[in-house]
């Protein structure tokens, strides 16, 4: 991606900014956020870098910029990305998740835009409590939040708008990201923000039931390296594909690891597990590794990234 006009909408958010950061000095980026969740001093600072602090829901707004910009590239990172939120407010959230993501989709087939790529960012959560392991991205689709009902209409949305009008797409599905930038601040926030916070402030971690779940930990630089290969691969068109390292880790790992790169004993309480939560998730990477990808981040590496950007 390079000398290209690229709209990142959540771009001031955890992902989006990291890949803000990564495109900024080759190309000409354009990023919508309103804020909710992400931070303008995310932001790279640079002439490249032009911010609207806009919600993606306002329609008018949307369709003119994408129609005045013309843009080569477009990533669908804006969201309300906790769960419990969604299941708070099912129909707020999905105007967010879904329907303004389809007035990006419906402006680009009315204006006959012509865009290189759109990705639009899903997550593991469609996969639901489906016991199949590891997640392929043919496995058993069991969304069960207003959240990952919304990802997995807005991923078909997606690839059939690519198929049935010409426009290129693909879909990613995230694990569990985490690295700088990501935002602490609420309870559904990733776990590895929410324990090096509690490291930072010398607070007690709350682990929700023994500890023994797993999840497919990646670091953010391996997501953004793997957003990049996608959006440049002219085989990766109309599918998903899951981001992830193939690697499976406990909670009680992760903070045997932690701990050791910060050199104490992280403070716990063990309390009642969170309901609905998954014990376990873990990904397969073959459709991923046959991009020519391959996370080079181990969790210690990812962790010791992390904790020195803090
Ligand atoms: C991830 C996604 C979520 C959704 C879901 C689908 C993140 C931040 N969240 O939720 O959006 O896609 O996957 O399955 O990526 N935990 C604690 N103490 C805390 C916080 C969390 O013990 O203070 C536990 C939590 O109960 C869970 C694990 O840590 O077992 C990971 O929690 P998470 O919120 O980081 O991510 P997850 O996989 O539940």
């Amino acid at each position: 991606l390079k000398n290209s006009k690229i709209l990142i909408t959540g771009g001031a958010g955890f992902i989006g900014s990291n890949l803000a950061d990564a495109l900024v000095e080759d190309n000409e980026i354009v990023v919508v956020d309103d804020l909710s969740m992400g931070k303008i001093e995310n932001l790279p600072k640079s002439d490249n870098l032009h911010f609207f602090e806009h919600s993606i829901t306002d329609y008018q707004f949307m369709s003119n910029l994408l129609v005045e910009w013309n843009f080569d590239y477009i990533f669908l990172l804006a969201a309300v990305a906790s769960v419990a939120d969604t299941i708070e407010r099912p129909m707020e959230t999905h105007e967010v998740n879904q329907n303004a993501n389809l007035n990006i989709l419906e402006t680009i087939r009315i204006k006959h835009l012509k865009i290189k790529k759109l990705h639009f960012a899903s997550s593991a959560a469609v996969y639901g409590n489906n016991p199949e392991l590891p997640k392929k991205e043919t496995s058993p689709i069991e969304p069960l939040s207003p959240y990952a009902i919304d990802k997995y209409a807005t991923e078909r949305f997606v690839i059939n708008y690519g198929k049935l009008y010409g426009i290129p797409t693909v879909v990613t599905r995230f694990f569990n990201v985490y690295g700088p930038k990501q935002n602490p601040e609420s309870p559904y926030s990733g776990v590895l923000s929410i324990i090096a916070d509690s490291l930072k402030n010398n607070e007690l971690f709350s682990v929700y039931g023994d500890g023994k779940q797993t999840r497919d930990f990646i670091y953010v630089e391996d997501v953004i390296q793997a957003l990049i290969v996608i959006m440049n691969s002219a085989t990766a068109l109309h599918t998903v594909y899951n981001i992830a390292t193939g690697r499976e880790t406990s909670l009680n790992d992760v903070l045997m690891v932690f701990g050791k790169i910060v050199n104490r004993k992280i403070n716990v309480e063990y309390k009642t597990e969170r309901s609905g939560d998954i014990m376990r998730s873990v990904s397969d990477v073959h459709k991923l590794r046959s991009m020519g990808f391959n996370s080079v981040y181990g969790l210690e590496k990812g962790l010791i990234m992390y904790w020195n950007s803090l």
